[in-house]
């Protein structure tokens, strides 16, 4: 491998740039005429059943409306017109099973699509499902699981996806808040080769559950499950259905779904994204981002559907274009380490878009894995959930993209639902590293603390949006003052504050530092450091906890936790193990695993301000092994003493 790219190398090639989607004049279009653009891109991209009249109706921010008057159904866009068009034939979904061809592999067309989602749109309607019934889905990766989506878009009932790897308790949490009428799950998941149960979480989360009237069950692994009168095999009721279906056109601001993510309390937020702006911008960006072109590409989006990047890249981005895609049930490990490359060679994949962490995790595993496979059909590569080091982006570029494949980096939230801040491949120089600048069509400053917008090189600052954009949040369900508080307050009411730090580099790159508040980012996955406290705190040996994310080589951030232990519950001499397991797993269990704490310290206090705040600022120099530093604010300055000399350091 190359150690240094040489900056010819990092300017798109002139037979890249020829055929892309993307084109330098987008964004002088863009600055001419901010609304023109994207009513010109909301018409060229998307099917309208009645034009918009409005572009952007901004009068009471932060609330926005996008299209307004305008109507269209997103399953419509997604399937039905490209059947219409002529393209039935085209293989929408190319599912690849864990196991591999005898465990379910399958091609899905766009027309079998189409009667699919068909079918499930009739059987959630004969299921009193209605325009703005909130439908939850707990599924794994499996074509089920984009029919259950696509089927709620087409009836206007927004859905609310969980990912299969949260506990029975996150699950509840979140079936309450939106009070769901119908939870659609399977018996079970495969993960790393064993079958592993879900609908269990599913009866147990239900518990008390008034909502609910209807769970739909989809046979997976063919498990013996407890079977309540509420619950519908999807085999005997979606697959016995009718299987045209005519989708009603839905108002450009209806509620599309609702996506939870951890914010700065313990409280996940349910983040709402609407129909017409969502659908565009996560079109948009999939065409001239990721170079999407429908007839040649083979694309394949390696995201989790229960996280925003699976709803707008994996479904409703990719399918609105007309896309071919992989769909990968597993993890990159099953059966063998090599299994990513494998799937790319038989598909030949040409566009690949996954998170730093896992090409961490492959350069770890060594670049001769992948040198077994023909990776040849790669033309463009991305990037997306955190911070890519230099390191990780030559090794991708290198060892995934024969050293010439365009890397880029993609900048967006849960909450901006689709890309906002990304080179685009055919037209950007990149800077292996950056996020590079705002995508045509997006305004972006980093303010300073006064809030004051800087362009200093090295200058660190927040990162802030400054215009409204079409697939941006409309709110927090049911909460808008949480909306108002949490995003536009801290530099509003003018700009939206993303939660992240950022700077400019001499050549007016952007470069994303990390977030600023207490969120933590463990592979590409938004925890909070106050979620996790309070789960830590629900058990009764816990009497204090504070979480803080710790740089990490994987995984980007580790959860590292510091707990005081009840009276009582910790002896002189013991060694703490098992209580650090138990808390591990109680943790587990009560957000799922991905929460649970690479390290547990059990300590005899915490640092706190007079005010009573946890600095933990100190307690991240603790866990990453460094001097802690300045400790004059804490109201007991001895407090970093004692807890060191209990942790032996
Ligand atoms: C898509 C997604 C959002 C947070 C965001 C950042 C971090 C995401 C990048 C990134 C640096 C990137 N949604 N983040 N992408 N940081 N470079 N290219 O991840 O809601 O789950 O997380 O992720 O901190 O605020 S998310």
């Amino acid at each position: 491998m190359t150690d240094q790219t040489t900056p010819d190398d990092l300017a798109p090639s002139p037979a890249f740039s020829a055929h892309a989607n993307g084109t330098a004049d987008l964004y002088a279009q863009a600055d001419a005429d901010f609304e023109g653009f994207w009513a010109r891109q909301a018409r060229e991209r998307l099917t309208w059943a009645k034009d918009f009249d409005q572009t952007l109706d901004w009068s009471n921010a932060p609330f926005a409306k996008w299209f307004v008057g305008g109507q269209l159904n997103v399953a419509y866009n997604c399937v039905d017109r490209h059947v219409e068009a002529g393209n039935g034939d085209r293989v929408a979904i190319h599912f690849e099973a864990e196991g591999g061809d005898d465990f379910g592999s399958r091609a899905l067309t766009y027309a079998d699509l189409q009667r699919e989602v068909s079918q499930a749109a009739n059987t959630l309607e004969s299921l009193g499902v209605t325009a703005g019934d909130r439908v939850a889905i707990y599924l794994p990766m499996i074509p089920e699981a984009i029919v259950a989506m696509l089927a709620c878009a087409r009836i206007g009932a927004p859905h609310s996806l969980v990912f299969g790897g949260f506990s029975s308790e996150a699950l509840k949490a979140r079936i309450e808040d939106a009070a769901a009428k119908v939870v659609i799950t399977a018996d079970g998941q495969y993960r790393r080769g064993k079958a592993l149960p879900l609908k269990p979480a599913v009866d147990q989360a239900l518990n008390g559950v008034e909502s609910v009237e209807h769970v739909l069950v989809v046979r997976r692994t063919g498990g013996e499950v407890a079977w309540n009168e509420r619950d519908l095999w999807w085999h005997e009721t979606v697959e016995t259905a009718a299987d045209t279906h005519t989708p009603q056109p839905m108002d450009a601001e209806h509620p599309l779904f609702i996506l939870y993510t951890s914010g700065t309390t313990g409280r996940p937020k349910g983040i709402l994204h609407t129909t017409g702006g969502y659908l565009l911008q996560s079109a948009y960006t999939n065409s001239i981002v990721h170079d999407l072109h429908p007839e040649t590409d083979v694309y394949w989006c390696t995201a989790d559907i229960g996280w925003v990047t699976g709803h707008s890249y994996i479904v409703y981005g990719p399918l609105a274009n007309g896309a071919t895609q992989v769909v990968y049930e597993g993890t990159p490990d099953t059966p063998h380490n090599g299994r990513w490359w494998e799937i790319v060679e038989k598909y030949k994949v040409t566009i690949l878009y996954t998170a730093p962490t896992a090409i961490r995790t492959c350069m770890k595993w060594g670049h001769e894995i992948p040198e077994k496979y023909d990776l040849s059909s790669i033309r463009v590569l991305g990037s997306v959930g955190e911070p890519i080091n230099p390191e990780a982006w030559r090794w991708y570029r290198e060892y995934i993209g024969a050293g010439t494949a365009p890397v880029v980096d993609t900048w967006w939230q849960t909450e901006t639902g689709a890309i906002m801040i990304s080179p685009l491949p055919g037209v950007t120089t990149l800077e292996p590293g950056s996020a590079q600048r705002p995508i045509p069509g997006v305004s972006a400053e980093i303010l300073d603390d006064e809030g004051t917008p800087t362009h200093d090189p090295e200058s660190v600052g927040y990162l802030v949006l400054t215009k409204p954009w079409p697939s941006m949040l409309r709110t927090v369900w049911g909460d808008d003052d949480r909306y108002r508080e949490t995003y536009w307050s801290r530099f509003g009411p003018k700009y939206y504050f993303a939660g992240d730090g950022a700077k400019y580099d001499e050549k007016g790159n952007i470069w994303i530092l990390g977030r600023v508040d207490d969120v933590m980012n463990v592979s590409g996955h938004r925890l909070s450091t106050a979620e996790i406290e309070s789960a830590l705190v629900l058990h009764d040996r816990v009497a204090e906890a504070a979480v803080v994310g710790a740089t990490d080589e994987t995984t980007g951030q580790a959860v590292v936790a510091f707990v005081i232990l009840r009276q009582g519950a910790s002896h002189e001499g013991d060694d703490n193990t098992a209580i650090v397991e138990e808390l591990r797993a109680h943790v587990a269990k009560e957000i799922g695993p991905i929460a649970k704490p690479r390290t547990i310290m059990v300590v005899p206090e915490l640092p706190k301000t007079r005010s009573g705040k946890i600095m933990r600022r100190l307690l991240r120099d603790l866990a990453e092994g460094r001097e802690v530093g300045d400790a004059t604010t804490l109201a007991d300055s001895s407090v970093m003493n004692v807890i060191q000399a209990g942790l032996g350091n």
